[in-house]
């Protein structure tokens, strides 16, 4: 593993332009997970914005127990606290919205540097091809202080080859650097995320979610597949996903059980999917 040059304060902050993402930076060297960290932070009152990065992770987290491989000084491994003073209608929006923003934001700054199109795999990963080139964990906390706050966390494979991924993902990972061939400065790819990432917080919050949904929905590449989701409580459905709903959910036309039965449409909130066609 060829590591690139090292994660600095200097050389983020000499170019970050964002007005509350990254400006407390809490910068290490290695971590068990940056979201476990910024929860704590969350926990104690930090502001808004607050950042944790990572140069690698001992116990980088998935979603629903998952592990995200983390090896150091070839990716981003990032964790921001994001508090709003939102209402009860509009926070539940914010909340389901959140995930989804985030990953395009960060498609957009991934793009930025030079790659081809990131698409979205409903409702967070981030695909290169069908490829993962980056994955999205939001949690929510609350202090008795300062109220309930919600944790993004967002990783990246960058600068890695094919061969520095354990042997299970190299079929289903890829980095930047593998498709590209060039070299990225994380540096400015986090740079880039940050302020992506600020700008599609403050277009939901001045104009609301239908812009967001709309480019949102443009990315998305699991619309019009067929797909297997696996819900929460471990029940498959197969279907045709046709489409995102003003809520961030996934509506999934689902297959007969039997020829003569009509099609039943399903709206999912959390699930796994799987493109299958
Ligand atoms: C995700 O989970 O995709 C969310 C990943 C979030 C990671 C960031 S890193 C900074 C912050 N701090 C943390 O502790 N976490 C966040 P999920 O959809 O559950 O995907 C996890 C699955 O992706 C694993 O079960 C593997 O199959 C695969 N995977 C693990 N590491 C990977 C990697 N580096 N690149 C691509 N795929 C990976």
């Amino acid at each position: 593993m060829k590591h690139t040059s090292p994660l600095t304060l200097g050389g983020i902050e000499s170019t970050l332009a964002t007005r509350a993402l990254g400006r407390r930076i809490e910068l290490r060297d290695r971590i068990d997970s940056t979201n476990r960290e910024a929860m704590a932070l969350g926990q104690a009152d930090a502001e808004h914005g607050t950042l944790v990065l990572a140069d690698s992770q001992t116990a980088g987290r998935g979603r629903l127990g998952r592990e995200w491989f983390s090896p150091p000084g070839i990716n981003l491994y990032a964790s921001l606290v994001i508090r709003t003073t939102l209402n009860t209608q509009r926070l539940s929006q914010w909340l389901s919205w959140l995930p989804l923003m985030t990953a395009l934001g960060t498609a957009e700054a991934i793009e930025a540097v030079g790659t081809a199109r990131v698409g979205l795999k409903w409702p967070n990963d981030l695909l290169i091809g069908d490829r993962k080139v980056g994955g999205i964990l939001c949690e929510s906390g609350a202090s008795i202080r300062s109220g309930p706050f919600q944790v993004i966390g967002i990783g990246i494979n960058v600068n890695g080859d094919r061969a520095d991924f354990p042997r299970g993902l190299r079929d289903a990972a890829t980095s930047i650097r593998q498709e590209t061939g060039q070299e990225v400065d994380r540096h400015r790819l986090l740079v880039r995320v940050l302020e992506e990432l600020e700008e599609c917080l403050e277009e939901f919050l001045v104009h609301g979610f239908e812009r967001l949904a709309l480019a949102y929905r443009r990315r998305c590449t699991t619309l019009g597949k067929t797909v297997k989701a696996v819900l929460a409580d471990g029940h498959e459905c197969v279907g045709i996903a046709d489409g995102i709903g003003d809520d961030g959910s996934l509506t999934i036309i689902q297959e007969p059980a039997r020829p003569g039965v009509p099609s039943e449409v399903r709206h999912l909130r959390a699930a796994d999917i799987t493109h299958l066609r």
